[in-house]
């Protein structure tokens, strides 16, 4: 059941972008450092999404040199339907990257490889057409361009257009729509935190004048006392029946005021009304009553991946490039195999195959071989901050936590050798702790083969936060190589009843 603060794509999807076409919306979102990159899924409702690709799925699309820092690499995307083609263009961070446009006829891909835009300096590159089909591009600062996207080159100097409202920092994620008969400039505000929000102008032409609506921001949810935060980053689409809907990215705060959130900036849906030829944003996080169409209810299953011969699912995400051993399994019936690259998850670029955190209240287990190295489970935010259970040559279980400069092995246990189930699942916050609750706690153990749980340690989750962690995405929980090989026979997946 959908609640008032339920995002519609859970866990770390930022900065979504949305169009429609006919009957069909497409959403695309920031992926960072993680390949394949731009998560693009389809909606009918608007509430129930399902992921069809990625976009960049080919190193001949997507260059993360190893020393792309966590959270650097893909920012924020913006994804348009022209001319019968899809269009996505984004802001690559990485040394070597820049803005790039690439686009498909089918969403769910393949996609193009790159056009470089070099003419455009900053991030959040936006694409509009105007009745002319000259191209508009409107970027953080605020400044615009007219472009051709599919050369790449700027035609004309780039100049300054509305940057917002007086004194509000970081006027960013332009998006320009023609909407009746005025052109509309809609742009985040604030910050990424607790300071986030939305506001927008109107003028005569792509390139203003612009005049700010009066009523700005027309989204915010500034403060640390309400269940989302962070509000922002937002994206229009109209509906088939004329209807307006706002996708935005938002937070949940769990433990006390400000809380910790989690599971990264969220996908979230508001719906939009016009007044004076303005738009009000309703209530951020829509019950399907509210919606003017039956949506069907959004079934959280539990998920298994046996790794059956084939292509990984498509939320399947690795560091950097998907390392071909991912590819090679199958050494042993339907087995993933891992091999560790000499760096372990206190690296920029350990081999690691995880899946977003997309549930508050979750388990995961796998049955993991280490006959030939060592590796295991792990919940991860970044290098620096990582629970992780680790399975080595000869049974040895260890429990490990990495708190920013710390490192430290919390528990360990001796099994006899050969494959075994590991699982990490969350807890209520640990006790004891200070006046605020945390998040959570993150339980690590192993199943016996009868299916007995042995716990071996309980960790704070409030270590595995973005409030501690920084950095723009969120918690992936992952299978990982730490050296030599680790086969893994399967994975599963399952939120729990919070
Ligand atoms: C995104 C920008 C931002 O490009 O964070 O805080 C970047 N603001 O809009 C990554 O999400």
């Amino acid at each position: 059941m959908t609640s008032a603060t339920s995002p519609v794509i859970p866990g770390f999807h930022p900065d979504p972008s949305v169009c429609r076409v006919g009957k069909d919306y497409y959403l695309v979102c920031s992926s960072f450092e993680y390949f394949p990159g731009l998560p693009v899924f389809h909606s009918r409702d608007l509430v129930n999404w399902t992921q069809i690709g990625n976009a960049l799925d080919r190193p001949s699309q997507l260059d993360l040199p190893p020393d792309t820092p966590s959270s650097g690499g893909l920012y924020a995307p913006t994804l348009r339907h022209h001319d019968g083609r899809f269009w996505l263009i984004v802001t690559n961070v990485a040394s070597g990257g820049g803005n790039l446009v690439y686009t498909a006829t089918d969403p769910a891909g393949p996609w193009s490889d790159p056009v470089r835009v070099p003419g455009v300096p900053s991030i959040d590159p936006d694409l509009a057409w105007d009745e002319d089909g000259t191209c508009w591009c409107t970027y953080a600062g605020v400044a615009q361009v007219r472009l051709d996207p599919s050369t790449g080159e700027i035609l004309g100097e780039p100049y300054p257009v509305w940057s917002g409202t007086p004194g509000a920092t970081a006027p960013e994620a332009p998006h320009l729509y023609r909407i009746g008969d005025h052109w509309y400039l809609m742009l985040a505000e604030g910050g990424t935190e607790r300071g986030h929000s939305v506001s927008i102008a109107r003028g005569p032409s792509p390139s203003g004048p612009f005049e700010p609506c009066p009523a700005n921001p027309i989204l915010t949810h500034r403060g640390t006392n309400k269940p989302v935060q962070n509000t922002g980053h937002a994206d229009l689409v109209q509906a088939p029946d004329g209807s307006w809907w706002m996708l935005l990215l938002a937070v949940r705060p769990q433990g006390g005021t400000p809380g910790w959130h989690v599971l990264g900036r969220e996908t979230f849906l508001a719906p939009v009304n016009w007044e004076d030829g303005w738009p009000v944003i309703g209530e951020v996080g829509v019950e399907r009553a509210e919606l003017p169409w039956p949506v069907a209810a959004p079934t959280p299953e539990p998920e298994r991946d046996d790794f059956e011969p084939g292509d990984l699912a498509h939320h399947w995400i690795s560091l950097r490039d998907r390392p071909t051993e991912l590819v090679s399994t199958k050494e042993r019936d339907s087995w993933l195999t891992l091999r560790a690259r000499g760096a372990s998850l206190d690296e920029p670029d350990a081999v690691l195959l995880g899946r977003r955190q997309q549930h508050l209240a979750f388990r995961a287990r796998t049955l993991i071989d280490t006959a030939e190295g060592s590796g295991g489970l792990a919940v991860r935010l970044d290098e620096f901050h990582h629970y992780s259970i680790e399975s080595a040559p000869g049974g040895r279980l260890s429990v490990i936590a990495r708190i920013g400069s710390l490192r430290t092995i919390t528990a360990e246990h001796t099994l006899p050798a050969g494959p075994v189930t590991l699982f990490v699942r969350t807890g209520p916050a640990p006790e004891p702790h200070d006046a605020r609750t945390g998040p959570d706690s993150l339980v690590f153990g192993f199943e016996s083969a009868d299916g007995t749980a042995t716990e071996l340690a309980t960790l704070d989750g409030r270590y595995l936060s973005t409030e501690v962690a920084g950095g723009f995405t969120g918690r992936v929980i992952s299978l990982y190589a730490a050296t030599g090989t680790a086969h893994f026979d399967w994975f599963d997946y399952a939120p729990l009843v919070r």
